[in-house]
């Protein structure tokens, strides 16, 4: 798509989502016609990924709108690395933005143009479910209070302000992902999205949050698990050990050098 932010590339990441994926598509290119797609399969047992190339087909002889394309791994590889790859996709083609977005429903492709918007005066902006305005729809008491709490816990021990940093929908300029260190990234899931919205804020980008309406997924079942959400409070708290421990090394230096 070439808008105000230039040309946008939507990487989904798949893995198992032959019920959910048509819908998805359709969706993004209902809401943000002119985006180009890029489908990040894991060699789903499913055959999501033979049926993002038949989409992909069919969609290619309509030039008014953007394109499809599938880019297929060996295996189930980690949604982190599956980004990472989408990213390095979208740097070798020269993208303005770079869109990261679920398969499952619950990313609105109705809420991408609010987030393309806010782009315009930021370098990141995240789809945020904990700022005024945001919601989740289905989802029981416990995933509430698991969310809220590890947010606010991120927020807290990192110091950052950010109402939801696990949150993956969510906008990048190309020139922040060039200046982040993409290779240094081992972190999966939930951490994979502290990790880099953190990274972002210490490098000094504008990272704005906007309010969006996440659907717990209806179809297809769930790839997170206990020792995703168990790496992510584990991590936060290692790197926020770290961060202090470096400035109070640094207030040390000052009031002694
Ligand atoms: N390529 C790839 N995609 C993955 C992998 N794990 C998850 N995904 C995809 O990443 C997206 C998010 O995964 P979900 O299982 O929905 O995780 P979640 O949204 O935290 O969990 P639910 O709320 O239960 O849906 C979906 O589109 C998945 O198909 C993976 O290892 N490789
Ligand atoms: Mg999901």
């Amino acid at each position: 798509m070439t808008g105000s932010v230039g040309r946008v590339l939507v990487v989904v990441p798949t893995y198992n989502e032959r019920e959910n994926l048509p819908i998805a598509l359709d969706r993004l290119r209902t809401h943000v016609p002119h985006a180009d797609v890029l489908v990040v399969d894991d060699g789903s047992p499913d055959g999501t990924g033979e049926l993002a190339e038949k989409i992909a087909e069919q969609v290619a002889v309509d030039s008014a709108h953007g394109r499809i394309h599938v880019l297929h791994r060996e295996g189930k590889l980690g949604l982190g690395t599956a980004y990472i790859a989408g990213f390095h996709w979208a740097l070798e083609r020269s993208y303005d933005v770079v869109v990261e977005m679920d398969a499952d429903g619950s990313h609105r492709a109705q809420d991408l143009p609010t987030l393309l918007g806010a782009l315009e005066d930021a370098d990141l902006v995240l789809g945020s479910r904990w700022v005024p305005g945001g919601t989740v729809l289905n989802w029981p008491m416990s995933r509430h209070v698991l969310s809220r709490g590890a947010n606010t816990y991120t927020r807290i021990v990192l110091g950052i302000p950010l109402r939801d940093a696990t949150g993956g929908f969510r906008a990048y300029r190309a020139t922040l992902l060039r200046d982040l260190e993409l290779d240094d990234i081992a972190s999966q899931g939930y951490c994979f999205q502290v990790d880099m919205a953190w990274r972002a804020v210490r490098l000094g980008a504008r990272v704005v949050e906007v309010p969006i309406t996440f659907v717990e997924r209806e179809l297809g079942t769930s790839k997170m698990s206990r020792a995703i959400v168990v790496e992510a409070l584990m991590s936060v708290t290692r790197w926020g050990i770290a961060e202090r421990s470096r400035r109070v090394a640094g207030a040390f230096r000052r009031t002694t050098g």
